[in-house]
């Protein structure tokens, strides 16, 4: 997901495009005002944190762009793409470390798992929202390394 500052910086192609030139298949996205209900129940996990309420704050304060992405291994390898939490010590090369801010501006919210995933996926959109189709690039960026991989 690009969070509020990606919108307002206009970071969202850039975004897109550095995880699309990975080669993963973009299946779900829209842009969309998040509610105070959607933001508790997407940070749940983080309730009973000091920055609980600064999170709902920042998440609520305009609109973002949430995204479905597909393809082997993407879970683990999109964390990699976006970098540490912190952009101040997120590595170059990653979305986070060029062009984050700091801690709570950085940009993106990215599934640490493939259950948070899963569970991520059915907060934010609707069944018929996944698309499942292919593309031809798939079998370039995608096929390999098989099963598991
Ligand atoms: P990530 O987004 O890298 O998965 P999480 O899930 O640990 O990081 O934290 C969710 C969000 O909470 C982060 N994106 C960051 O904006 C914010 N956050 C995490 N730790 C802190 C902290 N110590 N102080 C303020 N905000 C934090």
């Amino acid at each position: 997901m690009v969070k509020p500052d990606g919108v307002q910086r206009g970071l969202v192609g850039e975004i897109v495009r550095r995880i699309e030139a990975r080669g993963y298949r973009l299946v779900g996205m829209k842009m969309l005002q998040v509610s105070t209900q959607l933001a508790a129940e997407h940070y749940a996990e983080h309730r009973d944190q000091p920055f609980f309420s600064g999170l709902v704050e920042f998440i609520t304060s305009g609109p973002v762009v949430a995204m479905a992405w597909e393809g082997p291994g993407v879970v683990a390898a999109v964390r990699v793409l976006v970098g540490a939490t912190d952009p101040r010590q997120a590595a170059a090369g990653t979305i986070r470390g060029d062009l984050g801010a700091f801690l709570s501006r950085n940009l993106v919210h990215a599934s640490d798992s493939p259950p948070a995933a899963e569970r991520e996926l059915g907060l934010w959109f609707a069944a018929e929202e996944l698309l499942d189709y292919a593309r031809g690039l798939d079998w370039w960026s995608m096929a390999w390394p098989p099963a598991g991989g």
